[in-house]
């Protein structure tokens, strides 16, 4: 076995963001920067010798390449097996459900998620550990802390793996299994969901689909499911085929990005149900008729129907959302006399309480819902508790929303983003925001009155770790909301995101525009951190 060990230089930049690494391609293809941070990850864990890792990412430019070298660096570096998904195709949560499924050691996720891909597009890398979930902080703090002094990896010189025949073979004394990407995930999914009823409605006549997967991981996985499983017609998945730039797009599952799934489901005699997913198929966006169900209503939505599904019968033990997500959940929460965890932003923090069974489900307003079968967020998952829920209901969508919003109130929600902000900028107006907190209580904006404003800080209810500056938070009497935070999976500049939630427990005034109904929380976010003015930017650039 030829292991050579080649001497590098730290990059200072590898810190792990709200998910992992994420940058340009062009970053990420200088020498030595992939191969210095997974030396570093190996360098940061123990007793991995001789144990089983997962290996896979979302088929982005790059992905080939990266798993190549990342297998040769696993079998320097003593690692028994690794399973990596055919042709390098892993979505996250498939990933998640097969570290758990064979009691793998951890496993490595390449992907920078809904951001778009190519050549000129982002590249990334997330660590998960042996419960199937992105590396909690300290992990990943110790992680970057070996980037820093890192001067030299191990890399075995061998020739490139075939990934793509299903099977194993030996690279030096690992041994490298190519698995089927979607098996595992499939029969997971079967366990949960009640997929005679819901081939039933698919098959009926009556129930109309449309899956679009973005040209992102997803593809082969819908494909498998609705289409070849549950009976719904060929072509009812929509750009399947994952492709290495997403066919130019941003594979993000939103009202603006996934453009041509909205105007179907908005359009002339629309389908009953639409649903998109991300790049690594962790998010989704469900759709109605003419209807769109925000993020946050999804996971109220799942939480208070539950028990409609198979795998949730017995009801569910407490929810989790991130902080900035709306309290549309916590309404849920309380009438089923629930625990209901606020977390800040990303998965890596529903982990513990996951593991400790605290909650079942939980959930992000960035298109993310998730439950306690795996330890990521989940996007076809989603679609299939959704479509559970619509088979046994035998409800549309929009008539299952207002129901719901009759019965606990509608939380008005919206986030504003600003990309590519000047980070100086961006930081100065954080910093101006936080010298504030302390004078905003019982301060007056038109009708609404400061309750409290912070900066968030989460004290882990499991491990006792804290995480503090996650987020500012201003909060008025009638129970509105607003919150700042920059971004951490950007690659640009700073991304400014402000999170905007009002309540109407009124049914009367349950149909209106949110943007509408926000305009003078809107107003007032711009007011009190000088948004406008600090950015330079007339306008969010995406809305949600
Ligand atoms: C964003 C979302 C966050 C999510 C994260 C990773 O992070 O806001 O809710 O967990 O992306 O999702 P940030 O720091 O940019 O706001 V994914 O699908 O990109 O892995
Ligand atoms: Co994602």
């Amino acid at each position: 076995m030829n292991i050579k060990t080649v001497a590098t230089t730290p990059f200072l930049d590898q810190k792990p963001g709200t998910s992992g690494v994420r940058k340009l391609v062009s970053a990420f293809k200088q020498p030595h920067y992939l191969e210095n941070f997974i030396q570093s990850i190996f360098n940061s864990i123990e007793d991995y010798q001789g144990q089983t890792m997962i290996l896979g990412g979302d088929g982005r430019y790059y992905n080939r390449q990266a798993i190549q070298t990342i297998l040769k660096m696993a079998a320097a570096n003593g690692v028994g097996r690794v399973k990596v998904g055919r042709g390098g195709i892993l979505s996250t949560p498939a990933t998640s459900c097969v570290i758990r499924k064979y009691n793998a050691f951890g496993g490595i996720v390449l992907s920078a998620s809904h951001n778009p891909g190519g050549p000129d597009g982002d590249f990334g890398v997330k660590y998960n550990t042996s419960n199937g979930g992105p590396a909690p902080e300290k992990v990943t703090a110790a992680i970057f802390e070996k980037t820093k002094v890192i001067d030299k990896y191990k890399i075995l010189e061998a020739p490139d793996v075939n990934l793509d025949t299903l099977g194993e073979s030996k690279l030096g004394d690992m041994v490298v299994e190519v698995i089927d990407s979607v098996q595992d995930y499939e029969k997971l999914m079967e366990s949960l969901f009640d997929f005679d009823r819901i081939r039933e409605m698919l098959t009926s006549g009556k129930f109309r689909m449309c899956v679009d997967s973005m040209h992102a991981v997803t593809g082969p996985y819908a494909h498998a499911l609705f289409e070849q499983r549950l009976g719904a017609p060929a072509g009812t998945v929509k750009n399947g085929t994952p492709l290495e730039d997403f066919g130019g797009g941003h594979p993000d599952p939103n009202l603006v990005y996934a453009h041509d799934l909205v105007e179907i489901l908005f359009g002339e005699n629309p389908p009953d149900f639409g649903a998109a997913s991300d790049g690594d198929g962790d998010r989704n966006m469900i759709l109605g008729r003419k209807f769109f169900v925000t993020p946050s209503d999804s996971l109220a939505v799942l939480a208070a129907n539950a028990t409609l599904v198979p795998g949730y019968k017995d009801g569910i033990a407490g929810v989790a959302r991130s902080m900035p997500t709306s309290q549309a959940v916590d309404r849920v929460a309380a009438s089923l006399g629930i625990d209901c965890y606020e977390t800040p932003t990303g998965w890596k923090f529903f982990g513990n309480l996951l593991d400790a069974g605290k909650i079942t489900l939980c959930g992000e307003e960035s298109f993310g819902t998730g439950s306690n079968h795996i330890r990521e967020k989940d996007g076809l998952w989603a679609v299939l508790f959704w479509l559970n829920i619509l088979a046994v209901k035998q409800q549309p969508v929009e008539q299952l929303m207002r129901e719901h919003w009759q019965k606990y109130g509608r939380n008005y929600y919206s986030r504003h983003d600003y990309e590519a902000v000047d980070s100086d900028r961006a930081n100065q107006l954080i910093t101006k925001l936080r010298e504030q907190i302390p004078n905003l209580k019982g301060k007056k904006f038109g009708d609404r009155e400061v309750e409290y404003s912070d900066d968030f800080s989460y004290t882990d209810p499991v491990d006792g770790s804290v995480s503090k500056n996650q987020g500012i938070r201003i909060g008025f009497t009638d129970g509105s909301r607003i919150v700042y935070r920059l971004s951490g999976t950007g690659t640009q500049g700073a991304t400014l995101r402000i999170y905007l939630e009002s309540y109407e427990p009124d049914p009367s005034k349950h149909d209106l525009d949110p943007q509408q109904s926000l305009a003078d929380l809107i107003a007032i976010a711009d007011e009190v951190a000088q948004v406008r003015a600090l950015t330079g930017m007339e306008k969010p650039t995406v809305i949600t």
